[in-house]
This record gives structure tokens, sequence and C-alpha cells, in this order.
């Protein structure tokens, strides 16, 4: 049993436990995290670029989804009008930036720049968008939960802009304590090392050979693990904060070292 779910043992409709926004929430950790924080409490705002999938959770999740909003973290534009349309009562008590991937695994000579541009676009630019525009709006008590990566602690071969785009996450959660500790806004982040999502499909551009390749011969962290992380962080009592959560499967040692059967 989770220890969260310890947590909510006596969960009565008065525990609710406010607002989480996540984004990416179509797929991956973000889907795994919108169910685990929709039936422990928290009401949702959930983000990202495929609409069908953010209805479909919707369905599924019912009352618990607030709202759903689709767009791209990478373009300003649409960042500030989706965001701008939430009410003070849908502003996140918890912002889960998850929204990111990876794509291509070329060295460095031999990169894409559009593929570099996703990556940096993304997971640097659209966190950056996203932080900006709910920061001013959120409350004294609000947490934000960056997911960073294994690679933003370790550079690894073929990983490089995805490796930058990461150690910036890490830089950028530090930095971001910082400035919000007079707001009383804590900052964590959780960096997960290898988790079977869509992340290699992305990153392979669709190759699913490759995608499974990845995750071949040893068990790797699932949806659920990460989402399970988030939802620590997010449920612990208001005096305590979490800062970072590096979080691996077993057979996995560092960016490099694998058991593998
Ligand atoms: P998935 O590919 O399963 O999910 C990625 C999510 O990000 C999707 O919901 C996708 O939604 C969203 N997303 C991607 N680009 C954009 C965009 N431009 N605008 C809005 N949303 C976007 O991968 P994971 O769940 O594994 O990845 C989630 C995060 O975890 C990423 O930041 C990734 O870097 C990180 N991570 C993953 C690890 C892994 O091994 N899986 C390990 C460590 C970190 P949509 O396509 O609908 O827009
Ligand atoms: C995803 C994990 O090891 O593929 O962030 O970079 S790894």
């Amino acid at each position: 049993m989770y220890l969260w779910q310890i947590d909510m043992k006596n969960d009565k409709p008065q525990n609710r436990r406010g607002v989480m926004l996540i984004t990416g929430a179509t797929s991956g950790f973000g889907a795994a995290a919108s169910r685990m924080a929709a039936t422990n409490g928290f009401q949702l705002v959930l983000t990202g670029r495929r609409g069908e999938r953010l209805r479909a959770l919707q369905s599924e999740l019912g009352s618990a989804v607030l709202k759903i909003l689709d767009f791209d973290v990478r373009d300003l534009v649409a960042t500030q009008q989706a965001l701008a349309a939430l009410t003070d009562a849908e502003i996140p008590n918890v912002l889960v930036n998850n929204a990111g991937l990876a794509v291509g695994k070329e060295p460095i000579d031999q990169g894409f720049y559009e593929d570099w541009n996703r990556m940096i676009d993304t997971n640097v630019k659209g966190l950056l968008h996203v932080t900006r525009e709910l920061t001013p709006r959120m409350k004294a008590g609000a947490r934000i939960i960056n997911i960073g990566s294994i690679a933003g602690r370790q550079a690894y071969p073929g990983g490089a802009v995805y490796n930058a785009s990461k150690f910036a996450v890490h830089g950028l959660t530090e930095a971001m304590r910082m400035d919000l500790l007079p707001r009383g806004i804590q900052v964590a982040q959780v960096a997960p090392g290898a988790a079977d999502t869509e992340f290699s499909t992305v990153r392979f551009k669709g190759d699913e050979s490759m995608a499974k390749s990845v995750y071949r011969g040893y068990e790797p962290l699932q949806a659920e693990d990460v989402a399970d992380a988030v939802l620590y962080i997010a449920t612990r009592p208001p005096h305590v904060s979490i800062q970072d959560l590096l979080i691996m499967p077993s057979a996995q040692a560092s960016a490099y070292h694998y058991h593998k059967s």
C-alpha cells in the first residue's frame, strides 16, 4: 500500500485536497497522476495537446475534473489564453509541470535542429510559460512539482539536448524554490529513471521495436510509480517540503548501469 493511500483511509468530501493542474495529462505519468489524484480528493485541471484524450479522461474521472485545456505549452500566446480562462477557484494549489519529451538519440554532430527545438521549447520554455502564467495567482501553501529526470543529473551519449533540457529543469527547480520561498510556495522535483510510457515511442519517432528495446531485460518503472511520488509530495503536511525525489527501477543504478537478464 502506498503512503498516500494510508493518509486517505478516512477520506470524506470535506478532506478534499484542492486543485491539481497537470500538464501532459494525456499519457504516461500525467494520466496516471490524474487518476490517482482524482481518487485521492483532488479536483483537476488537465492539459495536453490531444483533446480527444483529455475528453476521454474527463469522462472517466467525472466531476473530479474541473476543466480540460487543450494547448501546446511551446506556444506562449496559446498558453496565456488557456490559463487566463481559469477562474480563481480553478487556480491550482498543486501545479505538476510534467509535459515533456525526448526526440532522437543522435550524437551532437548528427542531431536535428527540429528535434532540439522541440525538446528545448517543450521541456524548458513550456515549463516556464505555464509557471509564469500561474504563479502570480497561486497562494501561500501551494506546491509546484517539476518532472525532471535522471537525465538531468547525468549526461549520456546521444542525450545531449535532452540532458541539457533536464539539467535546466533541475536548475530551474532550485532557483524557483528560492524565488517563491517568501510567497510560501514550495517547489519540488521528481526525477525518474527509465519508465515504460509513450516516452520512448516519441523519442524514436514511432519506432515501436526501438522503444520496446529500451525496457527489455529488466523491470522498468510504470507510470503509477512516478504518479505515486507526485501524490506523496502533494499530500505532505503544510510544514513539510519534499524538495527532490530521484526514483529509479530497482535494476537501474545510474544513467549507465542496468542489471539486465
Ligand atoms: P509520455 O510521452 O507518455 O507523456 C508526455 C506528455 O507530455 C503527454 O501527455 C503529452 O501530451 C505531453 N506533451 C508533450 N509535448 C507537449 C506540448 N508541446 N504541449 C503540451 N503537452 C505536451 O511520457 P512520460 O509520461 O514518460 O513523460 C512525462 C515527463 O516525464 C516528461 O517531461 C519526460 O521528459 C519525463 N520523464 C520520463 C521518463 C521516462 O522514462 N518515461 C523518465 C524521466 C522523466 P500531448 O502529446 O497530448 O500534448
Ligand atoms: C527519461 C529517462 O534515461 O531515457 O528521462 O533519459 S532517460
